[in-house]
């Protein structure tokens, strides 16, 4: 018998041979790396496999096929499980303009480089990156978060896409999460949202080992998941065995036949799983088990102890017979599929392609609104409201909302269509996140990583409670946009509670976040414009809650200059300023303002507006001098915000006028007084800077 006949599909010893050989390469590369989790990949193998290898509806032939199942690996730090059967099943490699490189995704030498530079088996999951990753995950909880909203995703894109006999999207999402992913807040909201919209495509594993990493759960963790999950309204299903593949395949096919509500599968596992001396203990999660107990570990999986790396005769050919053929021969179908329904439904069929590609319709931006000066003029959040409204009809995937805020947010798609997006009217465009900020931004990722143009919405102080999420939305180079309404001291008497200080600094810090704070309400539509042409970066969009006059443009600078990050928007007559004053949003009306007096006393001001400064940062140094004269070191930065970081703009010798505390509770007048955002400190501030008091 040669070692490709040594089994078949279906038959427990290949079954058993695929499992051990993902427990072994896992134990292997952790001790290689000399760090990394060992102990979860041994125990979830079985389960990993099953999914993959009998379940999934994937071809690693073409892991960017539309209609493919998801499979998220929420407790990230078992990344092995990933790497090894990404591996094993020969996922091929993707590059960004989705082409197929002709090599695997993940490489037995990638395995053997385990968490070192440049290799693809990262030390976590990192999508865009290593090809067959749906997902970032490694901060517990973000994975079945945003498998949330995946999962909304593929339901929305079923409401629009799918006609009589076309299921073009009828793909399901799995996640596999651990302890700290249920302990985390943001999973409890995903998790409620989740039931709340029947999210029946959605199935959660949880990996019930009762370790984490200070020792037993019994110190921290006893609740009841099932009583909990239950109450959410989920379906609920338990496996009492890791190692009972058909039982977990039989719970994957109750999943499966499940309507109108979210499957949680239980699993009972032993972390360390055959390794005598480490299993069902903390030490066999986040160190190598050493030499001796992989050697013990292996004999138990009747494996050849000095073996490493071992991938046995036979096992890459039975997952090509499993997951290879399964999801090859659903793939074809579907392309078939796809082919007569682009033959039948050809605007429908043209949008998905430009879907898959991020692309945007011819048109996307018709009706933009231009708004005319006006001294009275616009809050920042009306004006978006205006564009998303706009937008959201250009652009059939474009969708979103708000964490319970939209009447201030004023995010609501209010045109005739719009929709609510609900369990029983998935074609909604209005998306209801409830006060769930975390899961807003986790969920806002899995709709973006399903290739929809999404927006979540909130009081930028609240940005604090989804950071987490949009940190990753940066790290994986997702065109996510966030809404952010309130900006500064607008909402005076919130207080100080309410009044964000150091967030445009936290935003500004994040590396790849394009943040934009416009001035009026045409430098509103140009952040959207410049937004939505973004394919691989996540924006903040940071509003006013208060009007803002409307520039007069044919007197000053076009707004379109929002698109090089800061622009001259006010020069002295013919030009060669002495001074600059920069600002941001609201406080750059106190900048013009300033300016028209500092004109008239004769002081030679310019204004710059500076809504973005990682968009100008891009800018070639010719143009950033040109806005900025080095030879001019007279120059003032006024923002609502921390003063942290304007002293790259200001340099050694200018002046910040900004925020050192926290705000107060006071009419916004009153608050403009004790803060000092005012004109006469503008200008009392140049006069001394210039020395001229
Ligand atoms: C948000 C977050 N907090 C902390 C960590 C660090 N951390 C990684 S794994 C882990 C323990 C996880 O326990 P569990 O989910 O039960 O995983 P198991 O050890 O059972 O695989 C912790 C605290 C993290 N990755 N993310
Ligand atoms: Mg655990």
């Amino acid at each position: 018998m040669s070692a490709t006949q040594a089994f078949s599909s279906g038959d427990a010893r290949g079954d058993q041979l695929c499992i051990n050989t993902i427990r072994t390469l896992s134990m292997d590369a952790v001790q290689q790396a000399k760090s990394g989790h060992p102990g979860t990949p041994m125990a979830l193998a079985p389960l990993v496999y099953t999914i993959w290898n009998r379940v999934m509806r994937f071809d690693p032939k073409d892991p960017i096929w539309p209609n493919r199942d998801r499979f998220v690996l929420s407790n990230g730090h078992a990344s092995m499980l990933l790497w090894s059967v990404l591996h094993l099943t020969q996922t091929q490699a993707v590059n960004a303009d989705y082409e197929l490189l002709g090599q695997a995704s993940v490489t037995l030498d990638d395995i053997r480089r385990f968490r070192q530079l440049d290799s693809k088996a990262a030390g976590h999951p990192e999508y865009h990156w290593t090809s067959g990753v749906e997902t970032t995950s490694g901060p517990l909880g973000q994975g079945v978060a945003t498998s949330v909203g995946m999962a909304i995703a593929r339901k929305w894109l079923a409401a629009r896409y799918n006609r009589p006999d076309f299921e073009i999207f009828d793909y399901n999402i799995y996640a596999v999460c651990g302890d700290g992913c249920l302990m985390e807040g943001v999973a409890s909201e995903g998790a409620s949202l989740a039931a709340h919209l029947g999210l029946e495509n959605l199935c959660w594993v949880y990996d019930n080992n009762h370790i984490t990493i200070e020792g037993s759960t019994s110190l921290t963790f006893t609740e009841d998941v099932s009583a909990r999950f239950l109450g959410y309204g989920w379906n609920v299903l338990r496996v009492g065995d890791a190692n009972d593949i058909d039982r977990i395949e039989r719970a994957l096919s109750i999943f499966g036949s499940t309507k109108g509500r979210p499957t949680l599968i239980i699993l009972d596992s032993h972390i360390g799983y055959g390794a005598p001396h480490k299993q069902d203990t903390a030490e066999a999660h986040g160190e190598p088990l050493g030499e001796d107990e992989i050697r013990l570990a292996k004999r138990s999986y009747g494996w050849p102890e000095d073996a490493k790396f071992l991938v046995p005769d036979g096992v890459y050919e039975h997952f090509a017979r499993g997951i290879g053929d399964r999801g090859g021969a659903r793939r074809r179908e579907w392309s078939g599929l796809f082919n007569e329904y682009r033959a039948k439904h050809s605007a429908l069929a043209a949008e998905i392609d430009l879907i898959e590609r991020r692309g945007l319709p011819a048109g996307w931006d018709r009706n933009l609104p231009v708004f005319p000066a006006d001294p009275t003029g616009m809050a920042g959040r009306d004006a978006s409201g205006k564009v998303l409204n706009v937008l959201a009809q250009n652009i059939p995937w474009f969708l979103g909302g708000s964490a319970d805020l939209a009447p201030s947010n004023k995010t609501r798609l209010t045109y005739q269509g719009a929709g609510d997006f609900q369990a029983d009217s998935p074609e909604g465009k209005i998306l209801h996140f409830g006060i769930r900020e975390h899961a807003m931004g986790a969920i806002v990722n899995g709709l973006s990583l399903s290739k929809i143009r999404a927006f979540g919405a909130t009081f930028f102080i609240f940005s604090d409670y989804a950071r987490p999420a949009i940190r990753l939305a940066a790290i994986m180079e997702l065109p996510a946009i966030f809404v952010f309404t309130h900006d500064a001291m607008g909402d005076g008497e919130d207080g100080p509670t309410h009044q964000p200080v150091e967030q445009l600094a936290a935003m500004r810090a994040t590396p790849g976040l394009v943040t934009l704070r416009p001035a009026d309400a045409n430098e509103v539509v140009e952040a959207y414009r410049y937004i939505l042409e973004l394919r691989h970066k996540p924006a903040v969009l940071v509003l006013s809650r208060q009007p803002l006059p409307t520039l007069d443009r044919s007197r000053y600078a076009p707004a379109s200059g929002l698109a090089r990050g800061a622009y001259v928007l006010a020069d002295p007559p013919g030009g060669n300023p002495e001074l600059v004053l920069i600002a941001s949003g609201s406080e750059l009306i106190l900048a013009v303002n300033a300016h028209e007096t500092l004109l008239g006393e004769g002081v030679r001001s310019r204004v710059v507006s500076m809504p973005s400064w990682d968009i100008f940062d891009q800018q070639p140094k010719d143009y950033q001098e040109s806005v900025l004269p080095p030879a001019v070191d007279a120059r003032i930065a006024i923002e609502q915000a921390s003063t942290f970081g304007w002293e790259r703009f200001v340099g050694g010798s200018g002046r910040i006028i900004g925020m050192k505390t926290f705000g107060a509770s006071a009419p916004l007048k009153e608050l403009q007084r004790k803060f000092g955002f005012e004109p006469g400190r503008v200008v009392a501030t140049a006069k001394e800077l210039l020395g001229r008091m």
